[in-house]
């Protein structure tokens, strides 16, 4: 047994210093070659290109190790205040490009794999996406694990690692399936799985009274496995930790009790239990009220909230003091940021904690727990606010139901010495209502910060959904406009375009999207105009050839790219984009020789499973496609195309072609999108409603540059006010009248005429819910202005670069440095840590 000292000498030798760090070509090449050997375990006579992909993938991975581990123990000598991500979806898309990028290694490893003879773009395609999320939610918290890595903050984005992603989408018949989503197959190199962190998660049972103390007894125990996937900074040695919980049986019954075939049931049914965290729920915008799903929104807040608590109590500050841990601290220790209602049992269990285990009173612990937690909300769409029956509550979580029953109370004190004897606030206002749970309420009461994202949003917020509440408590409501990762969403997916604003404005940008605004000194500079327009001409042709190669259709890549792509939704309203389309189609049949715009209008977004209605707009809109497109008289002046599967990855591929952005949204129902500033970014003109962050867009970009349209929120306001009768605008327009009516008559379904009358019939018959025939008339008109600006392609494209210049309010670097300044109480850093072979931070 060796003596202390020499234990302690020969620890030292475990040490990640003095491993070499392959900085150059030669070394990757070597890496590559040891992975394929040692961690494949192939040659390159068997070797297959997906062997070469998880060899690079292995290769990349080296080199975020290091900067992982140092990460870590700064965060741990710092022991500064960690900021806690809570999201049930992350929709992190394809990890290798990004790695490469935000390690700056991405030249090293093209060249080396180039002198191997392999080609790096075709053995990205080789990863699974992964596809943790629904839409504009799921990316958003991907993209602000980027932004605060990049900031150097000490983040953690806490989510559940589903077995089953988004589902893959085909297209069959013009018809949306849906197929499994098996994205682990081939195994994942990005994640390491952390068993010795596992954590027992409890549900049913009862709660009982002791010596004044409330106790959750008999509980089923089910345990929380950690996966850990690194996020890293751009450029700045930083790695921080995705950590996802996966569902795991505790696997340890009494073997005794039971006879052989006891054994084989029991073990058998462990997997089960196992299936919380199978399969992310595939809606966007709406809540399903299952079961299940609150299973796994408990899963997902007990488990983090233990490794949260486990995380403070092993600080610095406490096992190098000797001090015991004091959780009144613990707000300085520690935000906690939900993502919408989702985690939002996050209030309950935090108070559960501190009040059952740690043995606080009840007003300490909810001070604590307001102080550390704030709350985002991200929908104002009543069907998808999360209401859970008090009936579920009673049997899942017990204790739970009860503490939010005393915050309840207690809230409703405080409501009532608002407004003395006024009863209707306290009904209004009370988290439980007709025996649901309201989480949006829960929330707010649970939280010191509120906040929605985008102004429109954060004002609506206050003046409709919390209204009550805001006059309760104005100072927790907040505004945090959303923003999208410049990495991924330029760097990365247009690297043309990105070289060209470097030759003219440096590199600066990257991290500092406001700088783009220079580029509004060169839409004189022709050089630079061209380049741009050359640029995006080149990005069509890479589409083009996918449309060839993946569909086989042609597409002109001179023709107008008008683009939707998002979630399939009737509050989004592809239905009026269609109805334009129609439009277009049946102007052109009118008059064959007129000289219009050749336009590819393409559509992407997958529907929810069990959403009929959005299902039969795909249909419609795959039937539209086949009518124009293979119409001799239309000649491919007009085309339309849906795209199968669209996700992170593919999103990557159409956005830095885009033309023409569709953001049209029924004003007041987008809370912001995030679709529509990637594709400003990338050089396209937006065409919009004033909803969400579009209003923030024209703005920036100025009225001339933006093709704004329709009704505003107290336009629709004032028609519903004076009653909408969709009707009346079919009547009163002969163009839509036309065109709903072919589309009820079946002439884009001649062998189902009447496929498509519950479209029509939710657009008449049940009064047009979206107000699409209110928005149509100048709808088409804006499309019109837009059409003309394109024919000259000059103009076009220096709005374009305005565009590009205007979107530096968009990066999610500036929307997290408003979290941290304004809710987090951190501050953002452009420090750089040491290299990893420079030894301890
Ligand atoms: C957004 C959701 C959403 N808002 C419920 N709400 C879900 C609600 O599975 N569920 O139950 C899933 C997702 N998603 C989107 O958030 C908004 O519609 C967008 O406008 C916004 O840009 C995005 C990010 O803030
Ligand atoms: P966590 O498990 O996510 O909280 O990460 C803990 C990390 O902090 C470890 O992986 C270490 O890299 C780092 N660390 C550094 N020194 C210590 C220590 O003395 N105790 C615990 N963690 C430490």
């Amino acid at each position: 047994k060796p003596a202390p000292t020499a234990k302690l000498k020969a620890i030292k030798q475990i040490s990640i210093r003095g491993i070499p760090l392959l900085e150059n070509v030669q070394g990757v090449k070597k890496t590559f070659n040891r992975h394929l050997h040692f961690a494949v375990v192939k040659d390159r006579d068997v070797a297959t290109e997906r062997d070469y992909y998880q060899s690079l993938a292995y290769t990349v991975r080296d080199h975020l190790v290091g900067r992982w581990i140092r990460t870590h123990q700064h965060h741990y000598e710092t022991d500064g205040k960690r900021v806690y991500y809570l999201s049930m979806e992350f929709f992190m898309g394809r990890t290798l490009a990004n790695t490469m990028v935000n390690l700056g290694i991405e030249n090293d490893v093209d060249e080396a794999l180039y002198e191997l003879g392999l080609n790096i773009e075709e053995l990205e395609e080789f990863e699974m996406d992964a596809a943790l999320g629904n839409g504009g939610l799921g990316r958003l918290a991907a993209c602000f694990l980027d932004s605060m890595a990049t900031l150097g903050l000490a983040s953690y984005g806490y989510g559940l690692r589903y077995d089953y992603g988004i589902f893959t989408q085909k297209i069959e018949d013009g018809y949306q399936n849906e197929y499994p989503d098996d994205w682990l197959r081939y195994g994942n190199p990005w994640e390491i799985s952390r068993p010795e962190f596992l954590v027992p998660v409890q549900f049913y049972g009862k709660v009982i009274e002791e010596n004044g103390k409330m106790k959750w007894i008999e509980t089923e125990i089910i345990q929380a496995m950690p996966f850990d996937t690194p996020i890293p900074g751009y450029n700045n040695n930083v790695v921080n930790t995705l950590r996802l919980w996966s569902a795991k049986a505790p696997g340890k019954f009494n073997f005794q009790l039971f006879n052989a075939g006891d054994y084989i049931r029991a073990v058998s049914e462990q997997s089960l239990t196992e299936n919380i965290t199978r399969v992310l729920y595939p809606n966007d915008n709406f809540d399903e009220g299952k079961i299940l799903r609150l299973k796994q929104e408990y899963f997902l807040v007990s488990a983090s909230l233990q490794d949260i608590i486990r995380r403070f109590k092993i600080s610095k500050t406490y096992t190098k003091t000797g001090k015991q841990p004091d959780f009144t601290h613990f707000p300085d220790k520690a935000a906690i940021q939900l993502n919408d209602t989702h985690p939002a049992l996050s209030v309950a269990e935090l108070m559960r904690l501190l009040i059952d285990e740690e043995n606080f009173d009840w007003d300490q612990a909810f001070d604590i727990t307001k102080k550390t937690i704030a709350y985002t909300n991200h929908t104002l769409l009543p069907e998808a606010l999360e209401r859970w029956p008090i009936t579920m509550f009673e049997a899942l979580l017990p204790r739970h139901l009860q503490i939010i029953k005393e915050i309840n109370s207690r809230h409703l004190d405080l409501v009532k010495q608002k407004w003395p004897g006024d009863d209707q606030y306290c009904e209004r206002m009370s988290i439980i209502q007709d025996e649901v749970v309201n989480m949006g309420y829960l929330s707010i009461v649970g939280s010191h910060a509120v906040n929605g994202v985008a102004q429109l949003h954060s004002d609506l917020l206050k003046s409709t959904l919390f209204k009550d509440f805001y006059q309760l408590n104005p100072e927790k409501f907040q505004n945090k406009t959303n923003g999208i990762t410049p990495r991924r969403w330029i760097l990365l997916c247009n690297p043309d375009l990105s070289e060209i604003i470097a030759n003219k404005i440096g590199e600066k940008w990257i991290t500092d999207l406001s700088q783009l605004s220079q580029l509004r000194n060169f839409i004189t500079d022709e050089q630079f105009i061209r380049d741009v327009q050359r640029v995006k001409f080149e990005n069509k042709q890479r589409l083009v050839s996918m449309f060839k190669n993946d569909y086989g259709v042609d597409v002109n890549p001179n023709s107008m790219f008008d683009v939707q792509i998002k979630r399939i939704h009737e509050y989004k309203r592809q239905l009026l984009n269609c109805l334009h389309i129609i439009t277009l189609y049946n102007r052109i049949k009118d008059n064959p020789n007129t000289e219009i715009v050749p336009r590819t209008v393409i559509f992407g977004g997958k529907a929810a499973p069990g959403y009929q209605q959005a299902k039969l707009i795909i249909k419609l809109i795959c039937n539209v496609g086949r009518t124009i497109n293979n119409d001799p008289k239309i000649g491919g002046r007009l085309k339309v195309i849906f795209l199968e599967n669209y996700r992170v990855s593919l999103a990557e591929k159409i956005i830095p072609a885009v033309d023409l952005s569709e953001q049209i949204s029924l004003a007041g129902l987008e809370a912001s999108g995030t679709g529509n500033m990637k594709m400003m970014l990338n050089g396209a003109l937006t065409i919009g409603t004033l909803d969400g962050a579009n209003v923030e867009m024209d703005e920036e970009v100025g009225r001339d540059n933006i093709f704004i349209f329709g009704m505003t929120v107290e336009d629709v306001d004032a028609l519903k006010g004076k009653g909408y009768n969709s009707k009346e605008f079919y009547e009163r327009e002969p163009e839509l009248k036309r065109v709903l009516d072919q589309i009820r008559d079946g002439y884009f379904s001649p062998e189902d005429p009447n496929l498509f009358v519950d479209i029509i019939k939710s657009l008449l018959d049940y009064n047009d819910y979206y107000m699409l025939l209110a928005d149509y008339a100048e709808y088409i008109k804006a499309h019109e202005r837009a059409e003309q600006l394109f024919k000259n392609p000059i103009e076009w494209t220096k709005k374009a670069v305005l565009n590009i210049a205007a979107s530096g309010k968009f990066s999610s670097d500036r929307t997290i440095a408003q979290y941290a300044t304004e809710i987090w109480g951190v501050t953002p850093s452009d420090k750089k840590l040491p290299a990893p072979e420079e030894g301890r931070p």
